[in-house]
């Protein structure tokens, strides 16, 4: 008898052959097929295992490394830059981590996206210094080795950019014919290490009427950004190390603001200075740029956690399903209120849906990686995935986020994705 597993449990339909009746629905609720049979071939009995064995088993292999590195035959698995100013700037602007050619929900360090307002500075930690002072009972100045010697916390969480999945919002009157990545690659998932905030301020004893904390980058953008008092002593990290490792120079090394679910621009890289104040600062970065233009004509300001969201990574544009048959539909959810709830997956352009099975990592303000198996019949069909987080937040239809913003407005952009499957197996991004 044939079995698929559902929810957890195998079980099996009545005729005992999943692999026909599926019922109406070609989606399997938080399915993993395992009776899909998609082997490239069979073995042949009369074969012997020595007319089988590869070539890499003749001799012995490399030696090794000092630092390993992807396989090269993996070549092709890149960010893709972004450069808004070209020649003129070309450290500023983003580049983006290939979603579509990645699985599970950490993200490799060297894959990391980064979204740089002037560049990567060339730090030495030997002469890097945190200071803390404003608002505080006594101004404090750290080196490296002084903060190496703190207690440290880690956790895994995603950084977001609030401009991410800007295509997916109201810029384009057409869908882009763009990968996912290049859509929605402006977010990645690490485990970072770091001091606690909190315990760095309570050092530095948090004076009468602070209420904000303006941190400051050693970087050529001299990036400035006002964070809640509150945030900075709740989960707030002062991060040194990535999943496992110092942090890439792309992402702040050797220090930088790690804060769980908000924006991306407010977690400083090379984090130089924080400064407690009373008020916000009312940097260049909270006023003329990260607000949100609203449709009814005023600007938000202050969005600091990021909305919920998923995307489907496979299939994807660029990809092309070779058959009709089974596939796993893949992607990843996250929202910067919590946990991932659920995962609703449709087939049929949101008419219909189908809870996704959600892996095992379930972190707080982190990637979750979540799969469905699907049998695509071959008639042309619209994917789309649509999260709920444990506060209840439902990702919105792209028509309800385009009534909330005005023109032009490119940050926190968490509409539903859809991509349409063709005939011929071709997938391509849709407005929905
Ligand atoms: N000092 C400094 N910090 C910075 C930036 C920067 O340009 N300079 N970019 C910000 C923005 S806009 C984002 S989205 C995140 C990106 O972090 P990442 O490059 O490590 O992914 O860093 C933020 N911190
Ligand atoms: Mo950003």
């Amino acid at each position: 008898m044939r079995s698929f597993k559902q929810n957890g449990r195998s079980t099996a339909n009545e005729n005992g052959d999943s692999a026909i009746n599926l019922g109406r629905r070609s989606l399997i609720a938080g399915g993993s097929l395992f009776s899909a049979g998609l082997a490239y071939g069979a073995v042949d009995s009369a074969s012997r295992v020595g007319d089988l064995q590869p070539d890499s088993m003749l001799a012995p292999g490399a030696p090794f490394t000092g630092y390993g590195s992807p396989s090269p035959h993996e070549a092709n698995v890149k960010r893709t830059a972004s450069l808004p100013y070209e020649a003129i700037a070309p450290g500023s602007g983003a580049s983006r981590t290939p979603l579509e050619r990645l699985n599970g929900a950490i993200t490799p360090n060297g894959l990391h996206f980064t979204r740089n307002h002037a560049g990567t500075p060339d730090i030495d930690p030997a002469g890097h210094r945190l200071m803390i002072h404003g608002l505080v009972k006594r101004a404090l100045r750290f080196d490296m080795a002084a903060l190496d010697r703190y207690p440290m916390v880690s956790r895994v969480c995603f950084i977001e950019c609030s401009g991410n999945s800007y295509a997916n919002g109201n810029m384009f009157k057409a869908a882009p014919q763009w990968s996912v990545g290049d859509i929605h690659g402006l977010v990645s998932n690490a485990e970072w290490t770091g001091i606690p905030l909190s315990t760095l301020l309570e050092e530095a004893g948090v004076g009468a009427g602070a209420a904000w904390v303006l941190a400051e980058g050693a970087d050529g953008a001299g990036l400035t950004r006002s964070i809640p008092l509150s945030k900075c002593m709740d989960d707030a990290i002062v991060a040194l190390f990535q999943n496992g490792e110092r942090l890439r120079p792309e992402q702040g090394y050797p220090l930088r603001l790690v804060l769980p679910g908000y924006e991306g621009s407010m977690g400083i890289k090379w984090l130089r200075r924080l400064k407690l104040l009373a008020k916000p600062a009312e940097t260049r970065e909270e006023t003329s740029k990260y607000t949100d233009l609203l449709s009814n004509g005023r600007a938000a300001q202050f969005t600091f956690a990021m909305g919920v969201k998923s995307i489907i990574t496979r299939p994807s544009p660029g990809l092309k399903l070779s058959a009709p048959g089974y596939y796993e539909i893949t992607g990843l959810a996250w929202s910067g209120h919590g946990r991932i709830a659920k995962v609703e997956i449709s087939t049929d352009s949101g008419q219909s849906w189908v809870e996704a099975r959600l892996d095992a990592l379930d972190q707080p303000m982190a990637l979750r990686r979540f799969t469905a198996a699907w049998h695509w019949d071959g008639e042309p069909a619209t994917l789309m995935s649509r999260a709920t987080d444990e506060r209840g937040n439902v990702q919105p239809w792209r028509q309800q986020w385009l009534e909330l913003y005005g023109a032009m407005q490119a940050y926190h952009c968490n509409a539903i994705q859809s991509w349409r499957v063709e005939r011929s197996g071709e997938v391509s991004n849709v407005f929905v």
